[in-house]
């Protein structure tokens, strides 16, 4: 998504969305939290978690599948493409015995996860690319994450974009830290130096342009959470 054509996109989900979208003014991004719709989301984000299989893992795509170079579609909230700031390394807090920063190179040394599956984006678009990084998983056990820690929010140098996740998504083996994809380094339009990649939700949820990873006690919202899109956005 990008932000020029949210009032657009809001439309149209306020359509998917069905009855209950009559309250979602595409202006009024905040009020979706609140009143029935508020009471609905909340309902049916304890039900999409209640459902949630952590075992269950994305089918990967055969090679054939690969969406061809060019044509996976890039967002970013900016108006240019992101770069990272000279220095970049990820910060790492929040409920955490070892908090601190990570070079890619740190980040490199660590156990490594592969996988070629497809994009689903909200807006109607899917895509098939391989992605490789690091678990979620793997970083919460270097910093010593408290298991109080049942939220893990996820911030960007793309203006304020950032998206907060329910643990055991966050935790899923197919949810990376990703450095890689197509067998690359991952590309700038794609989320360089470093981005959240997974086969277990939207989109919209898998936040680039990586700046800090927090590991918290209670969700915080997100970008596109924050104008009226579920917050957990499973697939
Ligand atoms: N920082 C940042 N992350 C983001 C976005 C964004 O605008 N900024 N867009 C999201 C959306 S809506 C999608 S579909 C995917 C798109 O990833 P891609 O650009 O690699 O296709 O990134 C997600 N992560
Ligand atoms: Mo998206």
């Amino acid at each position: 998504m990008s932000d020029t054509r949210s009032g657009r996109l809001l439309t149209r989900r306020a359509w998917l969305l069905g009855t209950a979208a009559v309250t979602l003014g595409a202006c009024d991004s905040n009020r979706p939290r609140q009143g029935f719709l508020g009471a609905m989301e909340r309902f049916n984000q304890r039900f999409q978690s209640a459902l949630f299989d952590p075992e269950r893992l994305a089918p990967e795509e055969p090679a054939e599948a690969l969406t061809r170079p060019g044509a996976f579609p890039q967002y970013f909230v900016s108006e240019r493409v992101p770069l990272a700031p000279a220095g970049w390394a990820l910060q790492v807090g929040g409920l955490v015995a070892r908090p601190g920063v990570l070079s890619l190179d740190d980040l490199r040394m660590m156990p490594r996860t592969d996988y070629r599956i497809r994009h689903h984006c909200v807006e109607g678009w899917s895509a098939v690319a391989s992605w490789h990084g690091v678990r979620v998983s793997e970083l919460a056990k270097r910093v010593g994450a408290d298991p109080q820690a049942r939220f893990v929010e996820f911030r960007s140098f793309d203006a304020d974009y950032f998206s907060s996740w329910d643990g055991p998504s966050a935790f899923h083996p197919q949810t990376i830290l990703a450095y890689g994809m197509n067998g690359e380094l991952l590309p700038p339009e794609h989320g360089a130096p470093l981005r959240l990649y997974s086969g277990v939700k939207l989109g919209y949820k898998m936040v680039k342009y990586l700046s800090a990873v927090n590991f918290l006690p209670a969700p915080t919202g997100g970008y596109w959470e924050d104008r009226g899109y579920e917050w957990f956005a499973g697939v």
